[in-house]
């Protein structure tokens, strides 16, 4: 599922540079040898999975959001409580990157991520993104199904839930150095939701590996839920029976809960859901229930009016 693309003296050392993150240098090493030039230099060459093929079943009715606009717009409280947080972001290594899985599982392992991009099919998908804070925007987000990551993890019958965590490194995250927020940052998801056609492991965006501000190099996308669940930067995934709290739901509980799923007729305590600022374009537009993606996933929901679904 590596498709070729431009060999290390096709492009500038300075993009090389970027892809080579990418790159399964091994078995490019291994199958390449002739060409892994002596010294060994930064970057060589790049069998880069992006850009990946589009699945057109996930579209759009309206432009995707420039690059430059989602790039400077982010939420990443890591590194700052701005949104302007994209050079911040650029302190974060993020190769090598281990994920670990564990919990209910039939045998916990850790993976280098290269290895895990090496295991997965790598798919283009145009997604509606809606934060809780009435902005939203539209992303060809670059990745696998979910689903794959539960399948590789084998949990066991009694897991109800995924649990997924962000790095903790507060030696380059200065947010972190603030104790009393509950890092790392902390998302579930049910098991039917994680293996949901929809739900998404991001890897890449606009057709190249994820920049460092959108969670690289790892991050999920549920386009059907509030942007917060959405968590960037994943290095565990665990499987568990019990609910867990989340990191917007360990601070302010009265304002967030496990759920969130897209709702404009229920407000949150401080402003209203029913419209949103369409990121880069100045213009307001209603807000649609599941932000648009009720058939995919309002089955899943039956049953659970009680729950406190949409906060
Ligand atoms: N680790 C982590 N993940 C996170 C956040 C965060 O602050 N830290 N912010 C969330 C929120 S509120 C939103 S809207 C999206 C923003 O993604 P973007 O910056 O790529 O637009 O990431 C989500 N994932
Ligand atoms: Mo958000």
């Amino acid at each position: 599922m590596f498709v070729r693309a431009k060999r290390g003296w096709e492009i500038p050392e300075r993009e090389a540079a970027d892809e080579a993150i990418f790159l399964n240098r091994r078995a490019f090493m291994a199958g390449s040898g002739a060409l892994v030039l002596a010294g060994g230099g930064p970057a060589l060459a790049a069998d880069s999975p992006y850009p990946a093929a589009r699945n057109d079943l996930y579209k759009l009715t309206q432009p995707v959001t420039p690059e430059s606009d989602n790039t400077n717009y982010n939420n990443f409280y890591e590194f700052g409580f701005s949104k302007r947080v994209a050079s911040a972001a650029e302190a974060l290594p993020t190769s090598p990157w281990t994920v670990k899985i564990d919990g209910l599982v039939e045998k916990p392992f850790e993976i280098a991520f290269e290895d895990l991009l090496r295991r997965v099919s790598l798919e283009e998908r145009l997604y509606r993104h809606r934060c809780v804070e009435a902005w939203s925007m539209a992303v060809p987000w670059t990745g696998f199904p979910m689903r794959a990551l539960v399948d590789m993890a084998r949990p066991l019958g009694s897991a109800k839930y995924v649990v997924m965590k962000t790095f903790l490194n507060p030696k380059v995250a200065p947010a972190q150095k603030q104790t009393w927020y509950p890092w790392p940052y902390t998302e579930g998801l049910t098991i039917a939701e994680a293996t949901n056609d929809l739900a998404f492991m991001v890897t890449g965006a606009y057709g190249k590996p994820l920049p460092k501000v959108m969670g690289a190099p790892l991050r999920l996308a549920t386009p059907w839920k509030y942007g917060f669940k959405s968590i960037k930067s994943i290095v565990a995934i665990s499987f568990s029976e019990k609910r867990p709290v989340s990191y917007w739901e360990s601070l302010q509980a009265s304002e967030y809960g496990f759920w969130a799923n897209v709702n404009p007729a229920v407000a949150h305590p401080r402003w209203s859901q029913a419209r949103e600022e369409v990121l880069g374009t100045g213009e307001y537009r209603p807000t649609v229930i599941y932000n648009g993606y009720g058939e995919f996933v309002a089955d899943m929901y039956k049953g659970l009016e009680g729950e406190r679904l949409f906060m």
